[in-house]
């Protein structure tokens, strides 16, 4: 190749990207009411700069190779922050590495685009392997944030290569760009899943968590808990109690875990959660909803039975099949809710609802009754109702 061939190739990779940058993104047609999917993903590892990928030097890099090449973009928390939309994305590399970077866009759906670098986040005391999924919260004490999971080999288990510890990491900024870390939160169990409360509780820092008995099994840890925090430069959990249990054959028997920190409303916290159950071909990921009383964010005062959103089509297919996940969600001052989900670990969507729409949703729509019998009682109340209505 020579220099004009070479000048023209990375003329064309450019416009390729931009051209996937820039790209308009329209709500799907014939949603459920709830909440409208997008028809493309929002960011996936072809969004990623391309100076992160390549090198640009022709004599360095002749054959204009990708030289870092990116995995996935998924699991981001969110924040709309001075008028901007700002996601801190999990990135993986094709090296398995997780890390934070930030992507902004000017309306929260589309033209999402990386700052210049990823986050350089501090280390804690003992270096994680593997850092991931974080939490915003905006606490009322003037802070914002992140609390995510790292990753850190079992050293008790020598022999073992896969074994792994999960804990709750915390940092906080505010302006996404320097970042303090604080030691990590310290509780009887391993943790993932964590997410600080925005407002305090009794006068202390309040903590959803999720016990956890190993790295990937929740096995005793009975669903989403909680937990008060005196000081949060050494946030310590003494006592947790579970608030958002599981149960036997729902979308929540196996493992559930927070999403990102609830939002306010008149009527109450409404909250997003993850769901997990066992299928014959492995675990199903899928999201739903609940509220809490205003007055006690551990008392559940809705809950609808059933998933709210799950993986459909193309979003079944990536790196962990039948898997959507959210730890991002922005309640805009008009009312709106940009819901930011992952799909199979490997790309980030965003579905639209309501604060409206979602009260709705969570106080109108039928609970799980536990049971088929329940549940054919449910749908026969429904179709009575409705006779109503018929011509
Ligand atoms: O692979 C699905 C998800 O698995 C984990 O979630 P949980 O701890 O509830 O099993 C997380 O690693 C998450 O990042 C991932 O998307």
């Amino acid at each position: 190749m020579n220099k004009e061939q070479y000048n023209l190739k990375v003329r064309a990779l450019r416009q390729h990207h931009e051209e996937l940058l820039s790209r308009k993104n329209e709500p799907q047609p014939w949603g459920n009411g709830i909440y409208e999917k997008y028809q493309f993903p929002i960011l996936t590892a072809e969004h990623t700069p391309l100076e992160w990928r390549y090198d640009f030097s022709e004599q360095d890099n002749p054959y204009l190779m990708q030289r870092i090449m990116m995995n996935a973009v998924l699991n981001a928390g969110a924040i709309k922050l001075d008028g901007r939309y700002l996601l801190v994305c999990r990135v993986e590399g094709a090296d398995r590495k997780s890390f934070f970077a930030v992507a902004e866009s000017p309306n929260g759906i589309d033209n999402w685009r990386f700052w210049d670098e990823p986050i350089t986040m501090p280390e804690a005391a003992v270096l994680a392997t593997n850092i991931y999924d974080m939490r915003l919260t905006q606490h009322e004490d003037g802070w914002i944030y992140g609390v995510f999971c790292a990753e850190r080999h079992d050293d008790a288990q020598p022999g073992n290569l896969s074994a792994a510890t999960a804990t709750a990491a915390i940092a906080r900024t505010k302006d996404l760009k320097t970042w303090e870390r604080l030691p990590d939160l310290q509780s009887k169990s391993q943790q993932r899943n964590v997410v600080l409360h925005p407002e305090f509780v009794d006068g202390k820092y309040a903590f959803y968590t999720r016990p956890q008995d190993g790295f990937i099994d929740t096995g005793s840890g009975g669903g989403i808990g909680w937990g008060l925090v005196d000081d949060i430069t050494r946030a310590v959990v003494e006592k947790e109690i579970i608030i958002n249990p599981r149960h036997y054959h729902t979308i929540q028997e196996v493992k559930n875990g927070e999403g990102p920190a609830p939002i306010k409303t008149a009527k109450g916290w409404l909250h997003l959660a993850h769901g997990v159950r066992g299928t014959a071909d492995g675990l199903r990921y899928v999201l739903y909803m609940y509220m809490t009383a205003l007055d006690d964010p551990t008392r559940v005062i809705a809950q609808p039975g059933g998933w709210f959103l799950v993986p459909e089509g193309q979003e079944y297919v990536g790196d962990v099949m039948n898997v959507a996940f959210s730890n991002g969600w922005i309640a805009d001052e008009d009312g709106r809710v940009l819901i930011y989900y992952a799909t199979a670990d490997t790309r980030l969507h965003v579905a639209i609802s309501s604060i409206d729409r979602l009260i709705d949703y969570c106080m109108k729509t039928p609970e799980d009754g536990l049971t088929t019998a329940a549940s054919v009682e449910t749908i026969k109340k429904m179709i009575q109702k409705n006779k109503q209505w018929q011509a």
